[in-house]
């Protein structure tokens, strides 16, 4: 069994757990934020035996876009006079995905 743990873009959470739900996978979002952006993103759980992983992948990569978003650097990082005070685009998601072994999974 595997762990899949995906963060995702709020925006595409619907679709992601719709999917997943039509295809028949348990999933739990959670929220969470960002390190870099400091905004909302959310975090996905979903357990599956091993041989559904890539369904299961397609499926995320079916769902979740990319989107371009812009940052305004808040502090310079580097020589000052290189600092850009105005906002520049980061491209975000689809999704950013962990596979993790499952040594055992049970429902008490
Ligand atoms: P954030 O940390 O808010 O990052 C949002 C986007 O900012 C990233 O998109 C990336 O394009 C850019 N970015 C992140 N750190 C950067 C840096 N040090 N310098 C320049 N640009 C940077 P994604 O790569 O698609 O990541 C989306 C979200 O996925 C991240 O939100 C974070 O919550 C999570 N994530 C990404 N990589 C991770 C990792 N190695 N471990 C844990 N979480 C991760």
């Amino acid at each position: 069994m595997k762990l899949i743990i995906a963060v995702v873009q709020d925006k595409d959470v619907p679709r992601l757990m719709d999917g997943l739900v039509r295809a028949g996978y348990s999933a739990t979002k959670l929220a969470s934020t960002g390190g870099f952006l400091r905004e909302g993103n959310s975090t996905v759980l979903i357990g599956v035996d091993d041989d559904d992983t890539e369904t299961v992948l397609e499926v995320v990569k079916k769902t979740c876009r990319a989107r371009e978003q812009l940052v305004t650097p808040i502090t310079p990082v580097g020589p000052a006079e290189s600092y850009v005070p105005y906002p520049v685009g980061v491209v975000v998601g689809g999704a950013t995905v962990f596979i993790l072994p499952v040594d055992r999974f049970v429902k008490v």
